[in-house]
Formats: structure tokens, C-alpha cells, sequence
């Protein structure tokens, strides 16, 4: 341990501040593993109302809090210094990329052990290395150094996490966790308010356009989830009948059941009358849109701005007017207050298939098939969590009943988020049980979280889509590289020491294993479904036709 440091301040401890601070903004986790440098917090935190989630490794940690924020709104992760922290780098990209809460705490040397600048172990370059690579990762960073200033910073820091919805990085150094630091006025709100009469003038525009409109719709994304407005989304399309279509971001922002839903959006990847009803449209109202390539069907969209009305936590335009200092949720909130006119009902087809599914005895599992029969066993307290591949593309046609039930990194898209996520969905609401969808490649680099699911008794359920290989990218370039070398997937419980595994390879292997899958409740069931290594997913082969047929 660091020397002791003693701070005239009267204010409380640094490392009790922070965690009852992040216990009054409703977390209840802190993921990661610890490391002589972050010890003293660990100790503070085992004896707090927070409980420690340990993983195998720290990239779990990172998705696993990663999807916690999106769950529950803010995530944690607790690592020690640079052989921690720099492994949970790529997890906080993801949360930038894709605007996830989550606080990145890593212990650091002490204060009074810096001097003189020793070689220190697991020191890179300088001491500020890590603090310097979270700069470019996080919307706000801080070194708790300071006891003058240290729980200042602390609610700074937190403050900018929720408000732009993105990680933010905290340096402990060991010598100051229990050091007192000076207490402040903490202002009780500071929600950035908009300009009203800009704010004023972009409702009045907006509605003109939406009510002169033959065929306005709405597109519901990502943003609407992160900032908790699903709520004023479904009531703006119920208070309209304008019809409501999401992204793959955005999917399950809106109940996929609810009879203004036309379906996923996503250019050519998606459902053709879903394309045509969007594209067509006369009036398209794009809310929380992140225009990525992965969103517009791999720049398959064709969105015309001249019909547009785009609002975002960054930007608002109309047509071609930009809008400065209005936020999002105003916007929208201003919307549901406006003239709106109320629509005819359009009649929807239903997103398919919901045709029932009959089992082919002995006839070989396909992805298409695999999907169509994961479709109806989907239940109201399932989340459905997609790894990068077919397990993200294929997930696109199923039909999810309820708000947010369906997570997938589907813009950075680092393989290995499904497994970790789920552990970080369940204990942020430990009502829903995971149905994880993930490729034999994402699989082998973070699958070995399934024991931290054992540890804390989360019983997920995990289809293993086993095309022994990079699947996706076989369809894009092939050779030797993109292959993978299969295991005994389905032993896995027996080297974990619980667990149940299946080894599927006809559909009524699949029915059985999902039966039992269903009915065991108490641990996780992996059930790798054995495809063929040049199989894809109905979305997959859309995308490669409607591509081809462009060329
Ligand atoms: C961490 C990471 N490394 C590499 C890639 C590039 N990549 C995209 S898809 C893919 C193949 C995924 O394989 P698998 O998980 O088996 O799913 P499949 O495509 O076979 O359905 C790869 C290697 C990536 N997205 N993330
Ligand atoms: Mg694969």
C-alpha cells in the first residue's frame, strides 16, 4: 500500500463518496476484477451496499456492464491499473461508439508513490498513459488526486455520463480511497434546458410538415432507448397513428406487437414492404437516428433529407434547416403537446414469419429454420442479446413483444458482447432471463463467462451458431483464415461444473433442447446448433441479392 496521506478536509471519504454516489444513481453492481492498486477501493466496496460481480476476464466485465446501463441506466466496471484498464479499453469504445452509460473506475498508484517517477509495475509509458487513452474513449475523465477537489469531480464526472449517455473514466490512486475530501454544493439539477423560441420555431415547422404529409412515418432508434423515451414515443404514435418503424439499433424501443409497427427499417437488408413504406414516405420523423452504415443496410437506405425531420441528442434539422440548442427529449416532448393531426390507421402486414412452425423430424437445422422456430419461443421475459455475425443479422426478422428486449452491438460490433452481456442484463433485472444468440467465433473469445453466470446463478440460455468459422465473412472474402476450429461445445458444462449442454443438429434435436432448455430454470443451458458452414440467415441473403441487383 501507498504511504499515508492525511487531508485537513472534513467532507466524507473519497472511495465511500463515489460509491454512495453511484448507489444513489441505482447501481447495485460493479463489475471487473481487482489488482493490488485498486485493493483499498475493492475493500470498500465489499463492505458496501454494491455488490462485486468478478469475471473471468476484463473485457467481460465491460460488456457486462455495458449492457447493465443500457438495462438499468448506468453501469460500472472496477479494474486495476493498465493491465486492467487497457483491457476494458475496447469495451469502453463500444460504449462511445454506441452510447452507453458506464464508469470506468481504475485504481493507480498512490499519489506519494509517483514521485520521482519509479518504474512502478504495470506502468506503460507515463503515469497519466491510461488516463490519456481514456480521454479519447470517455466523454469526461478525472484523476482523484485532489481531496480539494475530489468529490467535485466525482458528481462531474457522473453528471456527464448521464447527461450525453456515454462512459466516463475515474482514476483512483490507492493512497487517497479512505483520504476525506472537501464536500460542495451540489446543484440539484443541471438537465441542459433548450432555447425556447428555437425550440418554439422547429415544433411549429415540424408540424406543418407532418400534417401536410400523405404518408408520414416515424423511425425509432437507438437514442430513444438511451434516453428513456419510449414512453413519449409510443404515445406520440398512439396520440397520431403515424406508423412506426425501427432500425436494428432501435429494434424493440417499441413493443414489435403493437399494431402501428411496420418492422425493422434497415434499406435493403430489411423487409421489402418496410422499405417501401419508409422510403415512400412524404414526411420521414427520424428520432434518436444514428446514420451507421450497419442501421442503413450497409448504405442500402435511401432517406431523402428534403422529407426529413432528424432529431437527435446532437443535432435537429428539418428538411434543410439545423436547428441549434434544442434537445432531443424537448423535441419530442413538444411534439406530444403540438396540434398533431390524427391519422387513419394504415393497415400493416405483420412482420413475418409468424406462420407456426412444424417440426421436420430428422430433416438438418438451418439458420432460417432456427429462426423461425426461436420466433415463437420468444416469451414476455425474454431478452433476446445478439453477437456481432448471422446471430445479429438473422435476430433481425424475430419478433420481439416487448420495449427493450433486444440488445446487440450492432454499430461497433466487437464479437464476444453477447455472453458477458447477459450477465449484466440479468442482474439488472433478474425478472428477465437471456436468450443469447452468438456465433462459435464470438463464443471462443469471451464464452468461459458462462462461470460467472454459474457463480451468481444466472441461468441464460445460449445458442451457439456453430459454422465453424467467421460465417460472415466467408460471404465476403473466404480463405483458410476464416475458419475455426470447432470444440465439444456442448460439454462445456461438464469442464464448468454445472450447466446443461446440448448438440443439435436436426430440428427435433432443436425442439427437444429448447424444451428442456425451458424447463430448466436453476442454471444455463448452451445449445450449439451445428449449421453448415455456408448457411446464412434470410436477412443476409436479402442483403446480398438486393446488392447484387444494384450492381
Ligand atoms: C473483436 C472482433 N474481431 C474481429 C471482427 C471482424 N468480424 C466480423 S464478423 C466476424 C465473424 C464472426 O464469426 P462468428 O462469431 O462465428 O459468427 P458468424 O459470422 O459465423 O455468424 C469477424 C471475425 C469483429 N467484428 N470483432
Ligand atoms: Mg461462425
Amino acid at each position: 500500500m501507498g504511504k499515508q496521506f492525511t487531508s485537513h478536509a472534513t467532507g466524507p471519504q473519497i472511495g465511500q463518496y463515489l460509491i454512495d454516489r453511484l448507489y444513489a444513481l441505482g447501481v447495485r453492481h460493479v463489475f471487473g476484477i481487482p489488482g493490488d492498486y485498486v485493493l483499498g477501493f475493492y475493500e470498500a466496496l465489499q463492505k458496501s451496499r454494491l455488490q462485486i460481480v468478478n469475471t473471468c476476464d476484463e473485457q467481460g466485465a465491460g460488456f457486462a456492464a455495458d449492457a447493465y446501463a443500457r438495462v438499468r441506466g448506468l453501469g460500472v466496471v472496477c479494474v486495476t491499473y493498465c493491465v486492467g484498464g487497457l483491457k476494458v479499453a475496447n469495451a469502453a469504445a463500444e460504449a462511445y461508439a454506441e452510447k452507453s452509460p458506464v464508469v470506468f473506475i481504475s485504481g493507480a498508484p498512490g499519489v506519494a508513490e509517483q514521485e520521482k517517477n519509479p518504474l512502478l509495475h504495470h506502468k506503460v509509458r507515463d503515469f497519466d498513459t491510461q488516463k490519456k487513452v481514456f480521454e479519447q474513449l470517455t466523454v469526461a475523465s478525472t484523476v482523484l488526486d485532489d481531496p480539494q477537489t475530489a468529490l467535485q469531480e466525482i458528481d462531474r464526472v457522473l453528471e456527464a455520463a448521464l447527461r450525453h449517455k456515454r462512459p466516463v473514466y475515474i482514476e483512483l490512486p490507492r493512497d487517497r480511497v479512505t483520504v476525506r475530501g472537501v464536500a460542495h454544493h451540489r446543484p440539484a439539477n443541471l438537465r441542459q434546458a433548450s432555447d425556447p423560441i428555437t425550440l418554439r420555431e422547429s415544433l411549429a415547422e415540424a408540424v406543418i410538415l407532418m400534417n401536410r404529409a400523405k404518408k408520414p412515418v416515424i423511425l425509432a432508434d437507438v437514442e430513444v432507448h438511451r434516453f428513456g423515451l419510449q414512453k413519449e414515443l409510443l404515445n406520440l404514435v398512439e396520440k397520431s397513428n403515424i406508423p412506426v418503424a425501427a432500425t436494428i439499433m432501435g429494434k424493440s424501443v417499441i413493443a414489435e406487437g403493437h399494431p402501428n409497427y411496420l418492422g425493422v427499417y434497415e434499406g435493403a437488408m430489411g423487409r421489402e414492404a418496410v422499405r417501401r413504406y419508409v422510403e415512400e414516405s412524404d414526411c420521414l420523423i427520424m428520432l434518436g437516428a444514428f446514420m451507421t452504415d450497419i442501421n442503413l443496410g450497409i448504405f442500402t437506405a435511401r432517406l431523402d433529407p428534403s422529407r426529413s425531420i432528424t432529431s437527435t441528442s446532437e443535432k435537429l434539422t428539418i428538411r434543410y434547416h439545423t436547428f441549434e440548442g434544442v434537445q432531443f427529449t424537448d423535441f419530442l416532448r413538444g411534439l406530444l403537446k403540438a396540434k398533431l393531426r390524427r391519422r387513419i390507421k394504415v393497415k400493416i402486414s405483420p412482420p413475418e414469419p409468424l406462420a407456426p412452425f412444424h417440426v421436420l423430424p430428422g430433416k438438418k437445422i438451418t439458420i432460417k429454420r432456427l429462426f423461425h422456430r426461436l420466433n415463437s419461443f420468444l416469451s414476455k421475459n425474454t431478452v433476446v442479446i445478439s453477437d456481432v455475425g448471422d446471430a445479429l443479422f438473422g435476430a433481425m426478422d424475430l419478433f420481439i413483444h416487448e420495449q427493450t428486449e433486444f440488445l446487440g452491438a450492432a454499430y461497433y460490433a466487437s464479437m464476444g458482447f453477447a455472453v458477458p452481456a447477459a450477465i449484466g442484463v440479468q442482474l439488472a433485472d433478474p425478472k428477465r432471463r437471456p436468450l443469447v444468440l452468438v456465433g462459435d467465433g464470438a463464443f471462443q473469445m469471451t464464452g468461459m463467462e458462462l462461470t460467472t453466470a454459474i457463480r451468481y446463478r444466472l441461468n441464460p440460455i445460449v445458442i451457439l451458431l456453430n459454422n465453424r468459422g467467421y460465417g460472415t465473412e466467408r460471404h465476403i472474402q473466404d480463405g483458410p483464415y476464416n475458419d475455426v476450429t470447432s470444440w465439444n461445445y456442448h460439454l462445456l458444462p461438464d469442464v464448468l461444473g454445472a450447466g446443461r449442454g446440448f448438440a443439435v443438429e436436426t430440428e427435433d434435436q432443436l425442439e427437444d433442447a429448447l424444451r428442456r432448455a425451458n424447463t430448466e430454470t436453476a442454471t444455463f443451458s448452451l445449445i450449439e446448433v451445428r449449421l453448415d458452414s455456408l448457411d446464412r440467415s434470410p436477412a443476409l441473403h436479402r442483403l446480398a441479392r438486393n446488392l447484387a441487383k444494384r450492381l
